[in-house]
């Protein structure tokens, strides 16, 4: 018996020294010195044996178990180590490679651009004003001197959704109603939205579309701040090294009414395509407040005086990043939105 053992501890030590993994220094432990192992056994067989002989033989066992469980437990240590060793290996970063581009996103270019306007007026002191897309006809139409019957609110080219009652078609009628609300007192406003004409889509045109009109009411203000004020914007939005001109124009909001060309920021003036030879390039509409509209809102056209001007910040992209169909504003394809990266911080 004490020969079967020795054999015993040798067959656990070798099989403990041969094992490569902890899982398998496990199942070596469970067959050795498990309820099912060997070493039980012989535990469980003392019984037969002479009673002289059986303490002799259980310190015995004793020391065996003790011998492998410490051999067990040293290799135990050694294949959780090389364990740890291999997983810090296999998971090892290289800090050193370069990072994966992350993603953003960007503003829509018109947003862009009515922010770009949006920003220079506000320093200008300016403040932004917005009103209801579903108008009434009376400050769509009445309180701009556009009575009923006038040429110029053809029924063709508006969304009317009742007698009284559009899609406003400009957004002048957030400036009548901020002339209202302010009961005579000086405004200094811009006034960016999105507005609805009945007309076929096509690369220029839009049923819908946006605008931003601006309007300055206070004491001796002149065609002379409308020009200066037009001056800085032209600069700003297009570089400074724009000129500007007026030409006669006709609004029935105001009057006198002008357009404001730019001189061509392609060619500097002396003519190409974006100009279209011209050195010119039309910008916006503007004018002197008409007395009829300042009289309408409550104002007394003998005191005060105003500008106000309107342009299409579409045209103002297309022209400024050579956007050639004005559909691709609203189609939203993800190779024309994502184009337009800022690139200034
Ligand atoms: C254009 C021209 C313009 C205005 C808009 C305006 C508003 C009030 C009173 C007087 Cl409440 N005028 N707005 C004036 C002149 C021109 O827009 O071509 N827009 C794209």
């Amino acid at each position: 018996m004490q020969e079967q053992l020795q054999q015993l501890k040798q067959e656990a030590i070798s099989k403990i020294e041969s094992a490569s993994t902890v899982k398998e220094l496990q199942d070596v432990r469970v067959a050795y010195l498990g309820k099912k192992g060997p070493i039980t056994d012989l535990l469980k067989g003392m019984g037969k044996l002479p009673a002289e002989e059986r303490p002799k033989m259980g310190a015995l066992v004793n020391v065996i178990r003790e011998e492998v469980t410490s051999v067990l437990d040293e290799r135990l240590v050694v294949l959780e180590d090389f364990a740890i060793q291999q997983q810090l290996k296999n998971e090892s970063i290289d800090v050193t490679l370069p990072g994966r581009p992350v993603k953003t996103g960007n503003h829509h270019p018109l947003t862009r651009v009515v922010e770009e306007i949006e920003d220079l007026f506000i320093s200008m002191g300016y403040e932004i004003a917005e009103g209801p897309e579903v108008e009434k006809d009376y400050y769509n139409f009445e309180a701009l001197n556009l009575p009923k019957g006038h040429p110029a609110r053809d029924m063709q080219d508006s969304f009317y959704i009742s007698e009284d009652i559009l899609l406003r078609t400009h957004t002048s009628p957030v400036q009548a109603r901020t002339m209202e609300a302010k009961g005579g007192e000086p405004i200094r406003i811009i006034c960016p939205g999105k507005v609805y004409r009945r007309d076929n889509d096509d690369a220029t045109h839009s049923h819908q579309f946006t605008q931003i009109e601006g309007l300055v009411i206070g004491e001796n203000i002149r065609m002379s701040d409308l020009k200066g004020t037009l001056s800085v914007f032209a600069k700003k939005m297009f570089g400074d090294d724009r000129e500007i001109r007026l030409r006669p124009s006709f609004f029935p909001f105001t009057e006198p009414s002008v357009e404001m060309d730019i001189s061509c920021f392609k060619c500097g003036g002396s003519g190409c395509n974006v100009c279209k030879k011209t050195g010119w390039i039309e910008i916006l509409g503007a004018g002197m407040v008409h007395p009829n509209v300042l009289e309408m809102a409550g104002y007394d056209s003998k005191r005060l005086s105003g500008f106000a001007f309107g342009m299409g910040p579409e045209r103002i992209a297309m022209l400024k990043y050579g956007v050639e169909d004005i559909r691709h504003f609203y189609t939203n394809d993800v190779r024309f939105v994502s184009q337009f990266h800022r690139t200034e911080v």
